[in-house]
């Protein structure tokens, strides 16, 4: 398997090579107008992909000064059976990374769905839980040490709807293990000091009820010596405002307006992390309208986001969930993302370039 993805990979270099140099880009390169602006410019990027489309690859390359594994680092790709570890697809993202001179995000670390079965099955067993957690980031990470800007350590523990009595997630970490979220980035940090460390969540990019939460969160994690680094505002939005569709994540929520995001990203910033927008996507599920008024309130909602994150000089990373509509993992026909199914690039992408272009370091 590796050998074989090694190869998958050199020879789609070799045609992404050949082609970027028959074919000079007349797009804008966002990874050049990001780094002018202080910023990375992320994606998240499928193994599968790499395997039957150059131009996914050229792309990535081109576009893209950062990139996140999207599902070939996750515990189901690197620990699919207790104590046996692979991390063939993690590797292959590295090195792709690598190749391009792109910086690695590592996502994540740990996360209480998307899990393989075996460990399903020790829900509720406290002592095996923390075993296999210790074990699992501590090997992952030291894997990666040195290697990795950052990652993502806890994914998505803060409940949707938090009250005063629950803050967290019923999952199979808690509460049996009511400290995992400490003791995940604990250790983590033991194993690969340099790596910065983050949480990562959606809903959260604005001012809410669970922004309120997991700023709480942080803030207490800080004040306990906890060794977090940042906050991931994932950003998987959907044009309209109806709120009814929060229900289907698939559908994605109304982005918050400007002003909720930038302030979000202040208060977590003055607390000393680096904010990311690690999982940005904006689906056409909740829009009205004409397929040109959808691309074009898709756009504004692009550029708010960015605009919040150029606010503030802690957000170094505008990063997206795929880039292309026919890989997202929404439906391709919501077109979520920055190019559409052809490659081409759309109004979002247009938006993202200029706003880049007139800006200088904040
Ligand atoms: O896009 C990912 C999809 O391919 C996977 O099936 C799924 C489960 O592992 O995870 C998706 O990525 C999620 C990310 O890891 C965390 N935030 C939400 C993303 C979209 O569901």
């Amino acid at each position: 398997m590796a050998t074989h993805l090694s190869f998958v990979l050199q020879l789609a270099i070799i045609t992404s090579c050949a082609a970027a140099r028959e074919s000079q880009p007349t797009i804008a390169i966002l990874r050049d107008l990001g780094k002018a602006a202080g910023l990375f410019i992320g994606s998240a990027a499928g193994v599968s992909h790499f395997q039957n489309d150059s131009q996914y690859n050229l792309t990535l390359g081109q576009q893209f000064s950062l990139v996140t594994p999207e599902n070939a680092c996750k515990w189901t790709a690197t620990e699919p059976s207790n104590g046996k570890f692979d991390f063939t697809e993690c590797d292959f993202i590295l090195n792709v990374a690598m190749t391009f001179k792109q910086v690695f995000r590592g996502h994540n670390l740990c996360w209480g769905v998307h899990n393989p079965s075996w460990l399903q099955k020790l829900a509720g067993n406290k002592t095996a839980l923390i075993d296999v957690l210790t074990r699992h980031v501590h090997t992952v990470a030291s894997r990666y040490k040195g290697k990795a800007y950052a990652w993502d350590v806890v994914n998505e523990a803060v409940l949707d709807n938090p009250t005063s009595n629950q803050t967290l997630k019923t999952n199979i970490w808690y509460p049996a293990v009511s400290n995992y979220i400490d003791l995940a980035f604990k250790t983590a940090h033991e194993a690969d000091p340099q790596a910065k460390l983050f949480y990562n969540d959606y809903n959260s990019e604005g001012l809410n009820g669970k922004s309120n939460a997991i700023y709480e969160m942080l803030k207490s994690m800080i004040q306990r010596g906890i060794p977090v680094h940042g906050v991931g505002l994932q950003s998987h939005f959907t044009l309209g405002d109806d709120f009814t569709k929060m229900k289907n994540p698939k559908l994605g929520r109304p982005a918050p307006s400007y002003n909720d995001m930038a302030a979000n990203i202040k208060r977590l910033a003055d607390l000393g992390l680096e904010v990311h927008i690690t999982e940005l996507d904006v689906s056409f599920a909740g829009g009205t309208g004409t397929e040109q008024q959808k691309l074009q309130q898709q756009a504004e909602v692009y550029g708010n986001v960015l605009k919040a994150c150029l606010s503030n000089k802690m957000c170094k990373n505008y990063e997206v969930w795929g880039y292309i509509d026919k890989y997202s993992w929404r439906k391709s026909n919501y077109e979520p993302d920055l190019f559409d199914s052809n490659y081409k690039p759309k109004p979002c992408f247009d938006t993202v370039a200029a706003m880049l272009q007139n800006k200088t370091v904040v």
